[in-house]
C-alpha cells in the first residue's frame, strides 16, 4: 500500500467516526487535498517581494503587488480550465463568484461592498501551466502580530488550522528578523515531529538590493545565503535558504521586444559615460537630454528591472553574451535565481508531494482523534496514524532529516550533512543521494550506494556513537539499501532486454 492509500483509508475510517459537521467537513477537504496538487504558501513581512516572486513562478504577472485592498486577502491561485474567482466570506457563509477583469496586469478582483477584512480568502482559478504541479498561495505580510490583517495571516499559517494549511511553505525574508524565525515557529506543528524544516524553504528575497543593485549583487547576496543557511536557528526551520530578485525574473518571464530594444539602444551608449550615470536611480532617470530614451522610459524599465537588472542586461548585451530577447530573458532567469529556486521547489516538495500531502492528511485525523478522545475507535485511529507515521520510510527519512537540522544529533558535523544528503535533503533521487552524476551506470551506482552502506552500517553498530546518530545512520542505510535493491532490479531488467 502506498502512502496516499494508507491516507485514504485512514480517511475513510475517520469519515465514518466524525460525524459532526466540523469534522466531517475537515476530513472531507483533506480527501479532496489528497487528490489535488501540492500547497505551497508563500508568506513573509509586507513588501518581502511575495506576490511578486509568485507571479515570476507562475510566469505570468496574477497576483497585484504593492498594496491595495486586495494584497490584504489570502488568495490562491490554481489551475483549471476556466477563469474564476471565489470569495469566501469571513462570515463562514457560502463562498459565491465575483467579478473581476484582467487587462495585462494583475487580476482585479471586485469586492464590491465588501472590506477586505470581511473576506477569508480569494480561490483564482486560471488555466496556467506554472500552476499544474502546485497551488500558490499569496499571504498578506505579516509585520505585527496584533494588528488583523496580520493576525488571520499567522493564523493561517497555523497548522491548528488545518483545513486551509498548506502542505508546504515558502518563507521571504530580506534579513533574519526575530519575528520571523516566531513565525516559521509557529509554521512548524509538534504532531510528527518538532521541530520541522520538511516543509518549509526560506527564502533571500529582493537578493538584487542587497548590494546597492552592483553587478555583484547577486554574488553578495548568495553568500548571505549561504551563512544563513548554516544558521543553527534557522536550520531548525527550514531546509535551505536560497536567494531570488524576484522582480527581475518577472520581468524576465515578461519581457516584451520592446523593451529589449529600449536596453539595446542603451548599450550602445560608451560603458564609461553610462556607469556616471546609473550610479543611482535618480541619476538613471533625470540623466543628460543625449541619454538614448525620454525619462519616463528610462523610468519604467527600472520599475521592471531595478538597478542591478538594468546593469546586468546591459552587460550581458555588451559582451554580446544575449543577442535576443529570448535570450536575454532566459539568462535573466537564471540570474535572478529563479531556476534555482524552481530547481529547490522541484525537488523538495513536488517529487515529494504524495509524502507531504499523506503527511497533511494524517495530521487532519490526528488532530480529530486527540479532540474528540472519548469517541468510541479514536485512540485506535490513532494508533493506526501512530503506526502509518512510524512505519513509512519517507516519514523517517523526512523526521531523521529535521532532527539532524535541529542540532539534536550529535556527531561529526560531516557525517551528520552526508546523513542529510543520503535521506534527500538535495533531493530525492539516487544520483542526488549518493552525490554522483546522472549519468552514472547502474553498476558504478550501486559501488557508490554500497561503500555508503557500509559506512554508515559501521557508524549504526559502533558502541560510541551516540543513540540518536545510530538511529539516524540505520535510516540511512535502510534508504541505500533500497537504492541497492533497485539498482541490480534495474540492471536485470536491462540484461533480460538485451538478450531478447
Ligand atoms: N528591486 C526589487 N524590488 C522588488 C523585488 N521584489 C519585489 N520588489 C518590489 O517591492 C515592492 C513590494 O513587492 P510585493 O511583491 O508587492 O511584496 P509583498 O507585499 O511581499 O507581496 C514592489 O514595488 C515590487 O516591485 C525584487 O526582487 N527586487
Ligand atoms: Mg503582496
Amino acid at each position: 500500500m502506498t502512502l496516499v492509500e494508507a491516507a485514504q483509508d485512514v480517511l475513510d475510517q475517520a469519515a465514518k467516526m466524525f460525524v459532526d459537521e466540523a469534522s466531517a467537513k475537515a476530513v472531507s477537504h483533506a480527501r479532496y487535498r489528497l487528490d489535488g496538487p501540492l500547497r505551497v504558501a508563500i508568506a513573509g513581512k509586507v513588501k518581502a517581494g511575495k506576490s511578486t516572486l509568485l507571479n515570476a513562478l507562475v510566469g505570468e504577472p496574477l497576483a497585484p503587488t504593492d498594496t491595495g485592498e486586495c494584497t490584504k486577502i489570502i488568495t490562491w491561485y490554481r489551475n483549471g480550465h476556466t477563469y474564476e474567482v471565489l470569495l469566501h466570506p469571513r462570515d463562514g457563509s457560502a463562498p459565491q463568484q465575483v467579478r473581476f477583469h484582467r487587462d495585462d496586469g494583475a487580476i482585479e478582483v471586485d469586492l464590491g461592498a465588501r472590506q477586505a477584512i470581511e473576506v477569508d480568502r480569494l480561490e483564482i482559478t486560471w488555466p496556467s501551466q506554472g500552476l499544474k504541479q502546485i497551488t500558490l498561495i499569496d499571504t498578506p505580510g505579516i509585520d505585527s502580530l496584533t494588528d488583523g490583517i496580520s493576525t488571520r495571516a499567522f493564523e493561517f499559517l497555523d497548522p491548528e488550522d488545518s483545513e486551509t494549511a498548506a502542505d508546504a511553505v515558502l518563507y521571504l525574508m530580506k534579513h533574519i528578523h526575530a519575528s520571523d524565525l516566531r513565525l516559521l515557529e509557529a509554521f512548524h506543528d509538534d504532531s510528527v515531529s518538532s521541530p520541522n524544516p520538511i516543509n518549509a524553504v526560506a527564502v533571500l528575497s529582493r537578493a538584487d538590493e542587497i548590494g546597492a543593485g552592483r553587478l555583484d549583487s547577486m554574488a553578495s547576496a548568495r553568500r548571505i545565503a549561504g551563512r544563513y543557511g548554516e544558521d543553527r536557528r534557522l536550520r531548525r526551520l527550514t531546509q535551505i535558504v536560497v536567494p531570488v530578485a524576484g522582480l527581475l525574473a518577472e520581468t524576465a518571464a515578461t519581457l516584451t521586444q520592446a523593451e529589449f530594444r529600449s536596453l539595446q539602444q542603451l548599450a550602445e551608449v560608451p560603458t564609461k559615460e553610462m556607469e556616471r550615470v546609473m550610479l543611482s536611480a535618480d541619476r538613471f532617470v533625470e540623466a543628460k537630454p543625449e541619454t538614448p530614451l525620454t525619462s519616463l522610459e528610462r523610468r519604467e524599465l527600472l520599475d521592471r528591472f531595478g538597478l542591478f537588472g538594468v546593469r546586468l542586461s546591459l552587460a550581458l548585451m555588451r559582451r554580446k553574451v544575449v543577442q535576443s530577447s529570448v535570450e536575454l530573458s532566459e539568462e535573466l532567469t537564471t540570474r535572478s535565481g529563479l531556476s534555482e529556486l524552481q530547481t529547490v521547489l522541484t525537488t523538495l516538495f513536488v517529487d515529494r508531494s504524495d509524502v507531504l500531502k499523506a503527511r497533511s492528511a494524517l495530521l487532519v485525523v490526528e488532530r480529530l482523534c486527540n479532540e474528540n478522545p472519548e469517541l468510541e475507535g479514536a485512540s485506535r485511529l490513532l494508533l493506526e496514524v501512530e503506526r502509518i507515521i512510524a512505519g513509512a520510510h519517507p516519514f523517517n527519512e523526512l523526521t531523521t532529516m529535521a532532527a539532524l537540522r535541529s542540532g539534536w544529533v550529535k556527531g561529526r558535523p560531516t557525517d551528520l550533512l552526508a546523513i542529510e544528503r543520503v535521506l534527500g535533503s538535495h533531493g530525492s533521487t539516487r544520483w542526488q543521494r549518493l552525490e554522483v552524476d546522472p549519468a552514472t551506470s547502474e553498476e558504478d551506482l550501486r559501488t557508490a550506494a554500497m561503500s555508503q552502506l557500509g559506512r554508515w552500517q559501521r557508524v549504526a553498530e559502533n558502541p560510541f556513537s551516540s543513540h540518536d546518530l545510530s538511529t539516524a545512520a540505520r535510516v540511512a542505510v535502510r534508504t541505500l539499501e533500497a537504492i541497492v535493491t533497485e539498482s541490480r532490479a534495474n540492471q536485470e531488467a536491462s540484461g533480460a532486454a538485451a538478450q531478447r
